[in-house]
């Protein structure tokens, strides 16, 4: 019998909002709309998901570092955290697994202040401006991350 391995998925702050304000920038689905596609998208892809959303940094920080003993890779959209979080940036380069930065919007079409974030350096790579399709090819790249083949 083989064990799937495990992807914590990891939302950040606002993200519990989503399908509710502002489709026009982040799409109509919500966050459990999204975790119901990455289930399915999991199963096929042969991984198991821990899906979780925090508005707080210091939670996000924690689960970041209580990863690397039980989760095989972490998938992040750390919300506006990106933009402004060298503590969550430190827990990812400290975690050894691989991570997949994902953000619905095209944060290079948007304010400049969304332009650099901290995630991106601690990341294998980065999926932005597809909005919840994206958590799907975070997925997919992640898939092959797992299993060692390149990406
Ligand atoms: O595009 C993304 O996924 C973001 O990570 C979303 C963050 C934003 O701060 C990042 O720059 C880009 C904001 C999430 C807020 O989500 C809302 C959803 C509906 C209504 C209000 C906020």
């Amino acid at each position: 019998m083989s064990v799937e391995p495990v992807v914590l998925i990891i939302n950040g702050p606002n993200l519990n909002l989503l399908g509710v304000r502002e489709p026009d920038i982040y799409g109509r689905e919500t966050l459990g709309d999204i975790e119901a596609w990455c289930g399915e998208r999991a199963e096929a892809l042969g991984l198991a998901i821990d899906f979780r959303q925090s508005n707080l940094e210091g939670e996000i920080v924690t689960w970041v570092q209580e990863a690397r003993d039980v989760h095989d890779g972490i998938i992040i959209n750390a919300g506006a955290y990106s933009h402004t979080s060298i503590a969550v940036f430190d827990a990812l380069l400290a975690c050894d697994l691989p991570v997949v930065e994902v953000h619905l919007s095209n944060l290079f079409r948007r304010e400049s202040f969304r332009h650099h974030s901290y995630v991106s350096a601690a990341a294998v790579g980065m999926i932005c401006g597809f909005g919840a399709h994206g958590y799907l090819l975070a997925l997919d790249a992640m898939a092959r991350l797992v299993r060692t083949e390149p990406p």
